[in-house]
Parts: structure tokens; sequence; C-alpha cells
């Protein structure tokens, strides 16, 4: 979009920190036309410029699979890691100890997180380390040709006759039973809702644990698949509709208190939920917990912020970390002197 400055010239819009819609941009996707991770990609990229995020203080970290690759298609000017399959929750873990002031968007997918991974994000989830971390969920291993993933539905089918016998493990559940401090599910192809949810996820100062159906429309987008972009068009069932004020933003629209929650974030931003279920809590964790359960029973894919606690201490207050970065101190002041590990040494004899 343009807009025309002072000088009657046009130029393109810029967020508050001056930055043109292009600057968040990355590579060209690889990834098949058509696929849910595309669509994330574009929602990120809408999410960061919005909230006006400087570019050079973001790092993308992801596993292994076509999920993982993603961060290759957007933000080329931050930083990036492609860790090991599996393994994105302790290499974040690490790399954020290191520079704390970093914000941290680790993209995974369902294969990614909820089987070779799930040992390390179980592990993360009760951390409630700031970071954002995004499952593109299509109950398949995209990148090794559609194998079932641990969070494919029972009865569901592959494109071979394949019949899917086992339970779903449901990454939300787990994450809000865990601590994570954010967690909720959207759909790659509602672009209302998982925009508000990104940016009320950056927003936030903990965990967010984004559950994303996203559809693999080479190996799972077929009759009788529970990830299709067909069946999430029948069966997304939305909790609330999300709104995000952030907090540079002066205009206020108006809303009713009677019909909407409003969520105040630390930084002063208000995530808005207008109750579509009168009575749903997401500051209650076993309410969470039960109605995802009976969502699942009645085939339902229920989406949404399910459970939001903004005040909750991070991982990074938890450990009492210094303000400045461990990455950015000098080695004179986190070096042991020879005094020091003399006196560890012999405490250890
Ligand atoms: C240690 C290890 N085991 C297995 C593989 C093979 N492998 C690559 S990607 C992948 C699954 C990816 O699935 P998912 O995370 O759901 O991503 P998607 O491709 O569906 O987006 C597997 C099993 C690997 N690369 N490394
Ligand atoms: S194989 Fe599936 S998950 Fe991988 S890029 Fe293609 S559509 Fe997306
Ligand atoms: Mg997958």
């Amino acid at each position: 979009m343009a807009t025309t400055t002072a000088s009657g010239a046009t130029g393109p819009k810029l967020n508050h920190i001056g930055l043109p819609v292009i600057e968040y941009r990355g590579g060209k996707s690889t990834l098949c036309a058509g696929c849910g991770h595309n669509a994330i990609s574009e929602r990120i990229i809408d999410a960061m410029f919005e909230m006006g995020v400087q570019p050079e203080r973001v790092m993308k970290m992801s596993g292994i699979g076509c999920s993982s690759k993603s961060p290759a298609y957007f933000m080329s000017r931050s930083f990036s890691f492609n860790s090991v399959h599996g393994r994105m929750p302790s290499v974040t873990t690490g790399a954020m100890l290191a520079n704390h002031t970093m914000t941290a968007l680790g993209v995974s997918g369902d294969g990614d997180t909820a089987s070779i991974g799930i040992g390390q994000f179980v592990h993360l989830m009760r951390r409630n380390l700031p970071m954002i971390y995004i499952i593109e969920d299509n109950g398949v291993y995209g990148l090794t040709k559609g194998q079932f993933s641990a969070t494919a539905d029972i009865g569901s089918k592959l494109k071979t006759g394949v019949i899917n016998e086992l339970p779903p493990i449901d990454t939300c559940a787990l994450a809000i039973q865990l601590g994570a401090t954010f967690v909720g599910r959207s759909f790659s192809g509602d672009k209302k809702q998982l925009l508000a949810m990104l940016k009320a996820a950056i927003a936030h100062k903990g965990t967010v644990m984004l559950d994303v159906i996203s559809p693999c429309v080479t190996f799972n987008d077929h009759e009788g698949s529970t990830k299709s972009y067909k069946y999430m068009l029948a069966h997304e069932e939305p909790l609330h509709e999300v709104g995000f004020v952030p907090s540079f933003q002066e205009i206020d629209v108006d809303y009713d208190p009677g019909t909407t929650l409003e969520v105040k974030m630390h930084d002063g931003s208000k995530l808005r939920l207008r109750k579509l279920e009168r009575d749903y809590d997401p500051t209650d964790k076993v309410q969470a917990v039960s109605r995802l359960m009976e969502s699942h029973a009645k085939g339902e894919v229920l989406t949404g912020v399910f459970y939001i606690n903004p005040n909750a201490p991070s991982f990074v207050d938890m450990l009492n970390l210094t303000d400045e970065p461990l990455a950015s101190l000098p080695e004179s002041v986190t070096r042991p002197s020879r005094e020091v590990l003399a006196k560890c040494m012999a405490e250890l004899q």
C-alpha cells in the first residue's frame, strides 16, 4: 500500500519504526504452491511489520521439516538458526539465556515437535522461556513424503488408504498443563484470527505456544484427512473473535465489556476476546483443557486463545539474569578469577 508524503511524493506505507513491509520479507518460498506453511509466513511478516519489531532484534529458530524451512521465507534481516530435528527448544533456550533482549520466534512442525522432539518440547513448556513457538501442524511428515505424525487424528486416512489407529497428542492441552502462559490454536486459512494471535504473541512475555493447522496439499489434503482445507472449513469452531490493540496505538475502538473480555498484556497492549461462548474464561486452565477434550469428542477443531497468564514470571526472571545480556558482557566480568576457580577445585577435593 502506498502513502503520500508531505512533499506530495508517494511511497510505501511505513510502520511505526519507519520500515516498509518489504524489509520483513524473506527469500522466495520453495515449498509447494498452496502449502499452509506459506500462508503462516505471510502472517508472520504482517504481524512483525504491524508491531514495528526491529528485524535485527529477532532470532528465527527451527528444527527440520518443510515447516522448519519456513524461516528462510520471511525476515531476511533477522538472525536464523536451523537446528537438528526436534532440538529447536534447547538451542533456543541457550540462545535466549545468552541474549534475553532478543525476540525468539521458533517455527516447528508436528513431527519436529510431537514425534522426535516431544522430550524437548515438554521441558520447554515447563520453563516459560520468553519465546513464540509455532507448530505448523499438518498431521504428517511432509518433508519425508507424508507418514502420520503424532498429531494425526485417530481414524484419519493417508492417501495410500492406511488408517491411523493411535490417538493424537493435543499439543495445546499438553502445553497448558505443563505451564506455557499463552496457548492457542489457529488455522493457516483464517487470516484475521491468526494475525491477531501473532501480534498478541509478540507482546507476551513468556512462552507462547500456537498450534496452527496448516494443510499439506501434497500429502494430506484428501478425503479422509482431518487436516485438509475442506475439513477445516467444515469443522473449525472459533471460541471467540480475537482482536489486539498494541500499546503504541492511541485510537481505541469502542467495545462492549459485556460481550468482550479484555486481557492487559505486560507492555500495556490489550488482547480482546469477543465472546462467542458466554462463560469461557481463558485464565482458567482446567476449563481450557476440559473444553479442548469436549471439542475433540465432538469432532470439532476448536480455535482461539485457550489459555493466557500475562503476569507469570518468565524463565529469565526466575534465573535473575543480568540486564546486560551475557553475550555482550566482557570476559573480565564473566570469567571467574583464578582464586574463585581454585576455591571451587578445593571444594571438590
Ligand atoms: C534425526 C532425524 N531423524 C529423521 C529425520 C527425517 N525427517 C526429516 S523431516 C521429518 C519430519 C518432518 O515432519 P514435520 O515436523 O511435521 O514437518 P513438515 O515437513 O510436515 O512441515 C523427518 C522424520 C531427520 N532429518 N533427522
Ligand atoms: S510436502 Fe506438504 S508440507 Fe511440504 S511443502 Fe509440500 S505441501 Fe507443504
Ligand atoms: Mg508436519
